[in-house]
């Protein structure tokens, strides 16, 4: 037993004896106050991080917290580069505004990170602050959205989804349903609740749109934005049900529009589903990660989603590792995606000859 515990319990007996009850109160004090200040010194230590070198820092600039989608994104990037896995990720949420973006760019040029990661709010205005990047000496990975710029060295690569052909299978899901139903094309009025303007997604699936009703002689009623949220998507549809009574479509940009959009049909004293003919108005959108998307499938208040996958964290970690290991990764990466739906019938979709599965969300 070491000396000064030997010395504090010899003391403890010698107060007993003398029953000095406040010597004794007195003693425990400093006891359990010392015990405590070592545990904290100790709980400090262990919570200093450990030295920076040892760590790999990313700087992350995310377009915010909009959506179901970006939430899954966020998370996924933040469970996957965590410091055990000897990363260092500095997070930084633009609140959907892109000069907050640049910003934090320029603060993880300042810190000297070892990669920037970019989901860009839209894909323009991005030439000069990536050109700082550059020229600093530090990657940037892309994912996501993309950028628009004059030169693609100004960025290592970029991993996300394509969006018009996400748009693509949703509006070849939408031809085939159609047909089902012996609905006449000239019948069909669709509006477009659009996502954040000049966002790669929103610049996808509204050209995917346009082009399906043209190749369909389907009516485009109008588009306006919803910019991914349920509240806006809510405004839009309600102001487009005031405007327009023969709506039978409503073509949502992400399932919070839709979440959003239902409840304007129900407000309206209109049902969203799949019964075109009864009166019902079908609602689509894009996303299906959370489980209101897929409850809504299982209902029929969506009848159809085009996936989007937000899982981007592993990938990007594996993009790390290979220029870690002196690699140079793919320019492009995408990610593969399908259609979900709840009506049975219609198991895949064809788009320029190649065939995707439906996965249908049993009730
Ligand atoms: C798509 C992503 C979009 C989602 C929305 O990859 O950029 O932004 O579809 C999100 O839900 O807000």
């Amino acid at each position: 037993m070491a000396a000064g515990v030997v010395f504090l319990v010899g003391f403890l007996q010698i107060e007993v004896m003398n029953k000095n009850i406040f010597s004794i109160i007195c003693f425990c004090m400093i006891l359990i106050t010392g015990c405590a200040q070592s545990a904290s010194r100790k709980v400090v230590n262990e919570q200093v991080p450990e030295a920076k070198e040892d760590l790999i820092v990313i700087g992350f600039s995310q377009v915010g917290a909009e959506s179901d989608w970006r939430k899954e994104n966020s998370e996924s990037m933040r469970s996957t580069f965590t410091r055990d896995k000897g990363y260092e990720l500095i997070f930084e949420d633009a609140q959907q505004k892109q000069q907050n973006q640049i910003t934090a760019i320029r603060t993880f040029i300042q810190r000297e990170v070892d990669y920037i990661v970019l989901a860009p709010v839209t894909e323009d205005g991005w030439d000069t602050v990536l050109g700082e990047a550059k020229d600093a000496g530090i990657p940037v990975i892309i994912v996501d959205r993309m950028v628009n710029v004059d030169d693609d060295s100004l960025f290592t690569c970029w991993v996300g989804s394509d969006f018009k052909l996400e748009s693509r299978k949703a509006c070849a899901w939408l031809k085939s349903y159609l047909e089902r139903q012996h609905m006449d094309p000239g019948d069909v009025n669709i509006v477009d609740i659009q996502g954040t303007i000049g966002s790669s997604a929103q610049i996808g699936r509204t050209t995917g749109l346009r082009d399906a009703v043209i190749e369909n002689g389907w009516r485009l009623l109008d588009a306006v934005p919803g910019e991914y949220t349920q509240a806006k998507g809510r405004e839009a549809a309600a102001r487009m049900l005031e405007k327009y009574d023969n709506i039978n479509v409503v073509y949502c940009e992400n399932d919070n529009e839709a979440f959003g959009a239902i409840e304007a049909l129900e407000a309206a004293g209109k049902k969203a589903g799949g019964n075109i003919r009864g009166g019902e108005v079908l609602v689509m959108s894009f996303d299906g990660v959370s489980r209101q998307a897929l409850e809504n499938l299982r209902n029929g208040s969506i009848s159809c989603i085009g996936e989007c996958n937000p899982l981007h964290g592993p990938r990007v970690k594996k993009i790390i590792e290979n220029l870690e290991a002196g690699q140079t990764p793919d320019k492009y990466e995408y990610v593969e995606e399908d259609v979900f739906s709840g009506y049975e019938r219609i198991t895949e979709v064809t788009v320029d000859g190649t065939s995707y599965p439906v996965k249908i969300m049993g009730k």
